[in-house]
């Protein structure tokens, strides 16, 4: 069975480093800080220089173009000192080894890991990208509720959920996997969302690989929705109607949280 998989595209990742400057300036609008001082609230860690090898690798759907180098920018952005291997795969582990890498970032069509040679630690991009968007998602200044809305339970999905439980926020969530919908009611105690009656929520978190997932009656005011789901889940016609803060960017604030998460 084909598992539809959600892969980047080289055209996601167009002029990364502007992608990176306009998600920092949503974050700062909508928590007041930047996605440096949201990884170092969530890990309290902070980097200084730290040499990450980035290995590209063919396996599977192969070398996705600017994947390898957005990963580099990303990484450089972020205060570390990275490079990109010559060669790939088991080859290109060795030259990072060899070229003295601390951290290696490498990504297959399933797993996209960081390992930590020093202290053992390894971070895997799925949970990390879900934890951070709903931690800048909790961070909104202007919320007055402790209710969020979780759209999409699935690999980023339901670690992001799992993070607002725990932050004390009452949290609840829709899948049309209803397997996922019933696993995340009873391990987090999720409150299914009735998209019949629908409320409106000042705070959405959605981790879904579909557009227009965000139903217009949920959304109020300014509210803040953060989102590392490609295709984006609100067009721009609905998001400008209700000033909707919009924090989203296709690889870089994932992967901070993933290298703040092994230092
Ligand atoms: P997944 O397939 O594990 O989970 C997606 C979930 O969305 C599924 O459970 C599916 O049932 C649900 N869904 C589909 N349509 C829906 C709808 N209309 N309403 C509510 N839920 C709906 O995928 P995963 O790994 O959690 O990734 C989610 C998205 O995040 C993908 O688009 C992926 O490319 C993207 N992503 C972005 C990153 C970034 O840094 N921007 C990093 C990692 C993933
Ligand atoms: O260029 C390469 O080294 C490729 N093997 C990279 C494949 C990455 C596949 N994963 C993804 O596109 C998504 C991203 C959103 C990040 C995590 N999964
Ligand atoms: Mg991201």
């Amino acid at each position: 069975m084909a598992i539809k998989m959600a892969l980047l595209t080289p055209s996601d990742l167009i002029n990364i480093n502007k992608q990176l400057q306009e998600a920092d300036s949503a974050v700062r609008k909508v928590t007041g800080l930047d996605i440096k001082d949201v990884c170092k609230a969530l890990y309290g860690t902070s980097p200084s220089s730290e040499k990450v090898g980035i290995v590209p690798v063919t396996s599977g759907n192969g070398i996705i173009g600017n994947f390898s180098a957005s990963l580099h920018a990303i990484s450089q952005y972020f205060g570390f000192d990275s490079f990109v291997t010559d060669m790939p795969d088991v080859s290109g582990y060795y030259e990072a080894v060899r070229n003295g890498a601390e951290v290696v970032l490498m990504a297959d069509d399933h797993t996209y890991l960081a390992h930590n040679l020093k202290n053992g630690k390894i971070a895997n991009n799925q949970p990390c990208t879900g934890i951070i968007y709903a931690e800048i998602a909790s961070r909104y200044l202007k919320v007055d509720s402790k209710d969020v809305l979780v759209v999409g339970l699935g690999k980023v999905g339901f670690p992001g959920a799992a993070h607002l439980v725990q932050k004390g926020f009452r949290v609840y969530g829709y899948d049309p996997d209803e397997t996922l919908l019933q696993k995340t009611i009873s391990s987090l105690g999720v409150i299914p969302f009735d998209l019949e009656n629908p409320k409106k929520f000042s705070i959405i978190f959605e981790a879904t690989p579909c557009a227009n997932t965000i139903p217009e009656a949920v959304l109020s005011e300014n509210c803040v929705l953060s989102t590392p789901g490609i295709p984006c889940a609100i067009s721009e016609e609905l998001r400008k109607k209700y000033d909707v803060q919009l924090v989203t960017e296709p690889l870089g604030i994932g992967t901070a949280s993933m290298l703040y998460s092994v230092l």
